[in-house]
């Protein structure tokens, strides 16, 4: 379908910048997952590259492709990371972590020299906030966290899966909020990184990464 066909041409697109020798960040999500499968493809026709996943999932997919993966035990800055987003502001700030993978995401994405974030045409909006904010909290006391978060109006929510907690690769949990239109997503996020068993939120912010939307009629701008 159309969205699928653009989630692809943003992936590719996204790929086509990976260069002979580069330590690649890779994203999670069904936008990166496109450019993963086509540095697949670059490797198995002989790109050069060592990689580090965001997810377990993406781990996965690279190793199943045969993209070499490395870990921070190896390397300590990446080149070039590649990710989706669940928003993409036109002043380049993201609310990311639908997918549950915000916190090795933000790791690799502060790791990087430069990032590239890809996403189909709903994703790019003009302030953030429509789409829940994922928040990554331990187990133990997040009824605590949550009770603060509802007196901070984030109507929050337990993200569940088969009607158990989520549990993120990094064995915690999700709490995602809707504070409304986030108009100082920094105020925000700072308020929100000093509760005490908050471990990460999905506000990426002042990453300044390179944008590249895919249109359902068939456009991919680079913004
Ligand atoms: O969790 C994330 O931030 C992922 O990048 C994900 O939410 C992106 O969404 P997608 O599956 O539509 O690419």
């Amino acid at each position: 379908d159309a969205i699928t066909k653009a989630k692809k041409a943003a992936g590719e697109k996204a790929a086509a910048l990976v260069q002979p020798g580069m330590l690649v960040g890779l994203g999670t999500g069904s936008t990166a997952y496109w450019a993963i499968e086509k540095i697949g493809q670059m490797v198995k026709e002989g790109l050069n590259i060592q990689a580090v996943a965001t997810s377990i999932a993406s781990e996965k997919q690279a190793l199943a492709l045969g993209i070499p993966i490395t870990s921070f035990s190896e390397i300590q800055q990446l080149d070039l990371d590649i990710d989706g987003a669940d928003e993409i502001s036109e002043e380049g700030q993201l609310i990311k972590g639908g997918g549950g993978s915000l916190l090795r995401e933000k790791i690799v994405a502060l790791a990087s020299r430069h990032r590239v974030i890809v996403g189909d045409e709903r994703k790019y909006v003009k302030t953030l906030g429509k789409f829940p904010l994922p928040i990554e909290v331990v187990p133990f006391g997040w009824e605590l966290v949550f009770k603060t978060l509802q007196a901070l109006q984030g109507h929050p929510t337990l993200r569940t899966k088969d009607d158990q907690p989520y549990i993120t690769d990094n064995s915690n949990y999700i709490i995602d909020c809707s504070f409304g239109v986030i108009r100082e997503p920094e105020q925000l996020h700072q308020q929100l990184k000093t509760l005490t068993g908050v471990v990460e939120t999905g506000l990426f912010l002042n990453l300044k990464p390179t944008v590249i939307i895919a249109y359902e009629n068939g456009d991919v701008k680079t913004i």
